[in-house]
Formats: structure tokens, sequence, C-alpha cells
């Protein structure tokens, strides 16, 4: 055996080991997913038609909904609830947009806590899940009544007509939902490990506060452009130093939009998570300093059984998904599982 005269190569490799006994966040997000929106899924063959410098602009492969495409996260929260069942470290995932994080338990010793590998397995697995589900979210056609933007223009800007409705053809969603191998969508990751309960809850309270920030501004946005003809550039400008207030106000009087009464799923994003049957919080739950919440103990202090036992409870338990607010207390008072760790 001579592979010793190789081996040496070994010593170039460095890890990345995350601080123990520290929540560890993946996030992953979809590389370049501005290129799935749609401008021309209305037309027949738009791509086809337009010429080649606008093809490379509008580069809209697989024609998502504007604001939300209600497939695009659907497939999301599939993908997420897949990464739940396969990874019993996870504890809670929250995501929107083309982003999700994964929260691993404080306790966890996956891959002795390698940055790497925890990272590189969390986005192949949603990948290979995204892919493989793809097909059963996008055969679907985008439900009517959404948005979809036609592109129309000539020269260098960018316009776009309003159209409610979606007389999108079942051929054309048929076609969507088959991948093509040089768009085939793909995720980057990182970790973040958090020493704090309150560090993990503001961590997630700052992921879904920029859900509500990004949906307010997209709704807003799209229906200055959609419904009221105006220019990307000219909705951009427009709304400008707007507040929350401003916008709420423009969608009402502009356009009869109560943003109160658009989906949860938009508003709130999703949270993927193992549910067990309490769910009215007791007294004693009511009661405990979620910042302060009793940990398990390290997993090698654990004995064997216990070990055993966490994960058969884990693995039994629902995994669901769930539009609401995490980022009052409320909702980890009720599910005190997701800090201990105990099932
Ligand atoms: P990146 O992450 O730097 O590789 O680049 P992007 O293009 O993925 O940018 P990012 O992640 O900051 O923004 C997410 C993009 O994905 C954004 O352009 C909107 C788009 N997107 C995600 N979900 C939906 C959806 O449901 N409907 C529509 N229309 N667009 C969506
Ligand atoms: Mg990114
Ligand atoms: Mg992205
Ligand atoms: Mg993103
Ligand atoms: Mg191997």
């Amino acid at each position: 055996d001579e592979t010793w005269i190789f081996e040496y190569v070994r010593q170039f490799e460095r890890e990345e080991y995350l601080l123990p006994n520290t929540w560890i966040v993946v996030r992953i997000d979809g590389r370049g997913f501005h290129k799935y929106v749609s401008f021309t899924n209305l037309c027949k063959n738009p791509i086809r038609l337009a010429p080649l410098w606008l093809q490379a602009r509008i580069s809209n492969h697989y024609g998502f909904v504007k604001p939300n495409d209600i497939r695009a996260l659907d497939l999301m929260n599939a993908a997420a609830q897949h990464v739940l069942h396969v990874l019993h470290d996870i504890m809670i995932s929250y995501g929107h947009s083309d982003e999700y994080s994964f929260v691993f338990h404080k306790s966890c010793t996956l891959f002795e806590r390698r940055s790497a590998k925890i990272a590189s397995t969390v986005v192949s697995t949603f990948t290979a899940a995204y892919i493989h589900l793809w097909p059963r979210y996008f055969a679907e056609p985008a439900p009517t009544g959404t948005f979809l933007a036609r592109h129309s223009n000539g020269g260098g800007s960018t316009n776009v007509i309003a159209i409610e409705g979606n007389p999108q053809s079942q051929e054309t969603s048929r076609e969507k939902a088959d991948l093509a191998i040089s768009h085939l969508p793909t995720f980057d990751a990182r970790c973040i490990s958090y020493p704090s309960n309150h560090n993990l809850k503001d961590y997630l309270s700052w992921r879904q506060a920029d859900c509500h920030i990004n949906n307010l501004y997209n709704t807003t946005f799209w229906a200055l452009v959609l419904k009221g003809g105006m220019s990307n550039t000219e909705a951009e400008e427009f709304l400008k130093g707007t507040l929350s207030s401003d916008k709420n106000e423009i969608l009402w009087s502009r356009y009869g939009i109560n943003y109160n009464n658009e989906k949860e799923i938009f508003k709130k994003g999703s949270v993927v998570l193992r549910e067990y049957k309490m769910l009215e919080p007791t007294e004693a739950a009511r009661r405990i300093d979620i910042d302060v919440a009793s940990d398990l103990p390290k997993e090698d202090e654990l004995s064997k059984t216990k070990r055993e036992k966490i994960r058969k409870a884990r693995q039994k338990a629902d995994v669901v998904v769930r539009h609401i607010d995490i980022i009052k207390d409320d909702f980890w008072q009720q599910r005190p599982w997701l800090l201990t760790g105990q099932p």
C-alpha cells in the first residue's frame, strides 16, 4: 500500500467547527431567482419572438407570477418539510421568497459540527427535493386572479401592461413543468451560530420582518405597475421614501386592496416545525422564561436510550407548515419543545 506517498495532501484540508452549545442556523437562498420571474408568459411564444438582446434582458425562464407565486412558495415549503424529515436535529425552519433558514438545536453534534458538511448536506437535500417535486407544483397553472405581467416594449426600458386574471393555457404550464438542464434551480448556503435563545429569536424575527417589508413593497409596486400602468422606474420613484402606512394607503385608496386581507403565506412567510399535541399553553409553559429555557444536555452526555427515544419521537411527529407570527413570545411559549429540544 503506497497511498502514504500522497497522504500528506490531507494537511491542506481546513475545517471550521462551529462553536459548541450554540444554535446553528443554515440559511439557503436561490441563486439568481429573479430570472425565473415572469414578464412574457402570456404571449404564445414570447422569448423566441423577441430579439436576442431583449431575450437576455427578460430571461424569465419559469414565469413565476408577480408578486408572489403560490406554486413556488408551496414547493419551497415541501422541500423544507423533506429536510426536516431527513435531519432530526433541525427544530424549526422559516422561509419566504427564495430563501429558507434551518435551525439545528444547540445540543446537535452532527458531523462534529463541521460547518461545510452541515451546510452542504442541508442545501443538497433541499435542492434534490425541490427539483424532484417541481413537476408536482408547476404542472398546475398559476391561480386565476393573480397578476401576470406582459412585456411590451420596443425600446430599452421595460414596460409592463396591466392584466388581471390568468389566461395562461394548460399547455404552457405543462411546458413549464419540465425543468431545462440549462436552467436548473440551485441554492447557496451558509452556517451561522447564535449563542443565546434571544439571539436565535431575533434572527428569526429579522427574517419574518424582512418578509413583511418586502411583501408590502412588492404588492404595492406590482399594483402600481400592473394595475396603475406605471413603468417599473416610475413605480420605484413613486415609492421612494414611503412608509408602510403610505403603502397601505396607496393599495387601499387606488386599488381597493386591503393589505390585511392578503394571504398569510405572503405576509408572514412559512414556518416548518414538528407539532406535538400540546397547543394550548399550560400555565407552566406560560411561565417558562424562553430566553433561558432549559436545554437538553449535550448529546454525548445523554444516555443512548434517551437519545433513541428523542429521535423516535421526532420521527413520529407531524412536520407541519404554518403561516404565523413567530416574533411574539406566544409562539415560543406554545411550543416549548422548540427551544428545549425535548419532544
Ligand atoms: P442571488 O440570491 O443573489 O443569487 O439573486 P436572486 O435573483 O435570487 O435575488 P434574491 O434572492 O435577493 O431575490 C429573490 C428573487 O426571487 C427576487 O427577484 C424575487 C424572486 N422571487 C422569489 N419568489 C418569488 C415569487 O413567488 N414570485 C415572484 N414573482 N418572484 C419571486
Ligand atoms: Mg443571495
Ligand atoms: Mg436568491
Ligand atoms: Mg432571496
Ligand atoms: Mg463518502
